[in-house]
């Protein structure tokens, strides 16, 4: 991890003309395309719109009642929309909590069954057959049914709190409760909700389904963050809405197509070409094949604390900030929701990098300067190497920086009064010793490759354990840990595309990254294990330090890889906390 201090400079801003020019005819298919749709639930943007920011709803008085409805519908290409709306109609609305607040979340089902292309891949996923489904219990796992995880919070993996494994709810029952208290310790920062019913996750979090939370006081990890304005970009993916089309005639190179092997545009290792999946920002689509960014308005110079979240279902970001080609220095603050400085063996914060790499699922809160006068700024995404395994993730414009002294003013903004980041009960997590070390790895194996690309099976296996897809049926857990001990895991990846694991209920440390200690000051709660490289000698790996110390994470909960298809191809595990006093020996 590059580590360096430099300071915010106006110079060298130079002015730029916006990347993209979009044909009238093409600008006229989406603008016509958006019209035919404009009548459901989930409305989005057109392209190149302006990015407005999710609603906020703010707990009062320690509590936070929210309605959501899930909904979805298909479109006439054949993907599908997903989102949520809730009880004032808003979609996808970030909810914002103080830590020792209490959450109460109705979540009613109104999806119908229209993705039969999607759900016949993931139909061997139908477990759980029970005929009348009651939603603590196993249900009927199918396309229809839904389900809440709260990314990032440790809040116990209970029904009714965070559990993914038994919470499912049909279509048309009664709405589903969710209620507990954001823990006292939660760290301040982004987090985010999502469905997480296996098999069907990846179709609706890339229909759309996914919003962010926040939890209260980020600003006390850095008393430069008083009273900044702040914004909430969630970045998603999405299927794309021009399949067809050539790449731009402006890539200074044209790679050849290649397919992967989830029947996705493949990494081509050039940086350009088709991307895999298309991104919106706010719901703003930023189509291939010209990316005609969303747009973003700063009064010249102004500082803001961007809070970014990846909700895409299997694209890497690799932000960078432009100023004609010169990347702005980004002042990172937290990332995956907890302050660089939150250990007592703090980072410094702000870490000023010049790109913030992002997997699926983790999330960046960090400072950004405005151009001066005159001066426009493009948000990027630069391209990332999944391996030949991996979709492609191009170069691409997200958004286009504007100034103006009569930009609207920022609906939010941090609180002027920062307090000191609360001190740690426990001791800094590189300084406890690990009760163990467990090997696990990422694998896969095309079933027949003569069939098609949907045949892959993704294996997240314990060294010494049988290689096998997750089995949602299966109550046994791959792995036994004990509540208020640490453990050291070594996660290789022995396929030849990028995965990103992640582990519900807790943070972790990253020690060592491809074999060299890293040893990083801070935590988080997805890492990329980097992809095989044909003739390496041994197999990529991480080593993270997993923290069982908290009560919340007793109990049985998941890990597996952030990349949505991977994850419902079977790219998962199944972990059981037991209590710090009880007897069973953990294995
Ligand atoms: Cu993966």
């Amino acid at each position: 991890m590059q580590h360096f201090a430099v300071t915010l400079s106006d110079s060298g801003v130079i002015k730029l003309q916006p990347a993209c020019q979009l044909s009238l005819a093409l600008l006229l298919a989406l603008v016509g395309a958006e019209l035919c749709t404009a009548s459901n639930a989930c409305e989005r943007p057109a392209p190149g719109s302006p990015i407005s920011e999710p609603a906020d709803l703010r707990s009062e008085n320690g509590r936070l009642n929210v309605e959501l409805t899930i909904h979805n519908f298909a479109l006439p290409d054949g993907s599908s929309r997903y989102c949520y709306l809730d009880q004032y109609g808003n979609q996808a609305p970030t909810l914002r909590l103080h830590p020792g607040d209490l959450l109460t979340l109705t979540l009613k089902n109104e999806l119908s069954a229209i993705d039969h292309r999607r759900s016949a891949m993931a139909a061997t996923h139908s477990a759980h057959a029970h005929s009348q489904m009651l939603s603590c219990s196993a249900g009927p796992m199918n396309a229809t049914s839904t389900n809440l995880h709260f990314h990032g919070l440790t809040v116990p993996p209970l029904c009714h709190q965070d559990d993914v494994l038994n919470t499912l709810i049909a279509p048309g029952s009664a709405p589903f409760e969710y209620q507990f208290r954001i823990p006292e310790n939660q760290p301040p920062g982004l987090y985010w909700y999502h469905p997480h019913v296996h098999g069907f996750t990846n179709t609706q979090v890339l229909g759309g389904a996914s919003g962010a939370m926040i939890i209260e006081g980020i600003e006390d990890a850095d008393h430069e963050l008083a009273g900044l304005p702040e914004r909430v970009l969630v970045i998603r993916d999405q299927d794309l809405l021009n399949p067809n089309a050539p790449p731009s005639k402006d890539e200074p190179v044209l790679p050849k197509m290649l397919i992967d092997r989830d029947g996705d545009a493949a990494n081509n290792g050039t940086g350009f070409g088709k991307p895999a999946k298309d991104l919106s920002i706010n719901f703003v689509p930023v189509p291939y094949p010209d990316y005609l960014p969303a747009r973003i308005e700063m009064k010249p110079g102004e500082r803001q604390l961007w809070r970014v979240l990846n909700a895409s279902a299997v694209t890497y970001l690799n932000l960078a900030v432009l100023c004609g080609r010169a990347p702005q220095p980004l002042g990172l603050v937290a990332l995956d929701g907890v302050p660089l400085n939150l250990g007592s063996k703090a980072a410094d914060v702000p870490h000023w990098l010049t790109h913030l790499g992002v997997p699926p699922g983790s999330r960046v809160e960090f400072m950004v300067k405005a151009p001066p006068p005159g001066a426009t700024a493009l948000l990027v995404t630069r391209t990332v190497d999944t391996g030949p395994g991996g979709e492609n993730d191009p170069n691409r414009t997200l958004a286009l920086i504007d100034v103006s002294d009569r930009a609207p003013e920022p609906r939010a903004r941090l609180s002027p009064n920062p307090k000191p980041l609360p001190a740690q009960a426990l001791p800094w997590l590189g300084d406890v010793k690990p009760v163990r070390v467990r090997h696990l790895y990422f694998s896969e194996k095309l079933q027949d490759p003569n069939s098609p690309p949907s045949a892959v099976e993704f294996y997240l296996t314990v060294e010494g354990q049988k290689v096998e897809a997750f089995d949602p049926d299966s109550a046994e857990p791959n792995i036994v840990a004990r509540q208020g001990t640490v453990e050291d895991w070594i996660i290789e990846n022995r396929s030849q595309e990028l995965h990103a694991f992640h582990i519900h209920q807790l943070h972790f440390m990253l020690l060592d990254y491809l074999g060299m200690p890293v040893n990083e000051p801070f935590l988080r709660d997805t890492v990329n294990v980097p992809y095989l490289k044909q003739r390496a000698l041994t197999y990529p790996s991480v080593r993270i330090r997993m923290d069982f110390r908290d009560p919340n994470s007793v109990g049985t909960f998941v890990y597996h890889c952030h990349l949505l298809e991977h994850e419902d191809g079977g790219m998962m595990g199944l972990i059981r906390v037991e209590p710090a006093d009880s007897a069973t020996q953990s294995q």
